[in-house]
């Protein structure tokens, strides 16, 4: 069964980003339960920054579930990435991470790698770039593990990334692991800018995606662009997605309309 989900930013550095809550997570809690979703995903300024029994609370007072934290504030807020050409910041970006996982972990959600995932430029080549990636996919992957989430990778449009800018490229990084713990992220926005067919292309990554970011095309809540969400319905449904369609989307044209408007949408079309 597919689930649903809605965004909470804590990092006041991604104002104006595409986040549907902000800044106050027992609202924007009670507001997700109001409106129906089943969880909630977060982006917090890092690992240490909420205290996890009292977002454990706000949670089970909500009936509602952690559906996956975001990690982007390593690269917003510390301009820390996975490619960086000095391995001491390499380890700081990796550990950043980490720290996010043991935040996530014991709350039953994965982490998501996307912003810091980086890219390759300057000194750094493709393939050098891509060795590091896949050391710390494996590296983070394993982390994951141990608390039974997988680490959710997420292919990035041009302008965010040049290391996986599609859903195959993901897919082509993940079957180069040695592990197996790390899932795709696949957000509908990225994907309409990179991908030929973004029904296609999911019907191809089955058993790879693990997370979707529910939103139109120019990123404003699903509905108000023009992504066509018969056919990545019927994808869904052929390839027993079960995981959450998350609304990573700009709170347009304001943060409670923006959830309204992504419910109805999920419920005319994947429930
Ligand atoms: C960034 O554009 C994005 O889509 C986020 O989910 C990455 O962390
Ligand atoms: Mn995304």
């Amino acid at each position: 069964m597919i689930r649903s989900a809605v965004t909470v930013s804590l990092v006041p550095e991604v104002r104006g980003g595409p986040f549907v809550f902000w800044d106050d997570l027992p609202s924007a809690a009670a507001k997700a339960k109001a409106f129906g979703f089943d969880a909630i995903e977060v982006f917090p300024p890092s690992g240490d920054a909420v205290d996890p029994k009292l977002l454990r609370r706000i949670l089970d007072d909500n009936g509602l579930s952690l559906a996956a934290v975001g990690t982007g504030a390593g690269w917003v807020k510390h301009r820390l990435h996975l490619c960086l050409p000095d391995a001491g910041l390499r380890a700081k970006a990796r550990a950043f991470i980490k720290n996010i996982i043991e935040f996530a972990g014991p709350l039953g959600a994965p982490t998501i790698m996307g912003s810091m995932q980086g890219r390759y430029e300057g000194a750094i080549d493709a393939s050098t770039a891509r060795g590091y990636l896949l050391d710390a996919l494996d590296d983070l992957g394993t982390h994951a593990a141990q608390y039974r989430v997988p680490l959710l990778y997420e292919p990035l449009n041009r302008y965010e990334t040049n290391m996986a800018t599609t859903l195959a490229a993901g897919v082509d990084l993940l079957k180069s692991l040695k592990g197996a713990n790390v899932k795709l992220l696949a957000d509908l926005f990225h994907m309409n800018i990179e991908e030929t067919d973004s029904a296609a292309a999911l019907r191809a990554t089955a058993g790879f995606v693990g997370h979707i970011h529910f939103v139109d095309s120019n990123r404003r809540p699903a509905g108000l662009g023009h992504i066509d969400y018969v056919p990545i319905a019927a994808a869904l449904s052929d390839i027993r997605y079960d995981g959450y369609l998350s609304a990573e989307a700009f709170p347009y044209p304001d943060p409670d309309a923006a959830a309204q408007q992504t419910i109805a949408m999920f419920r005319q079309f994947f429930c």
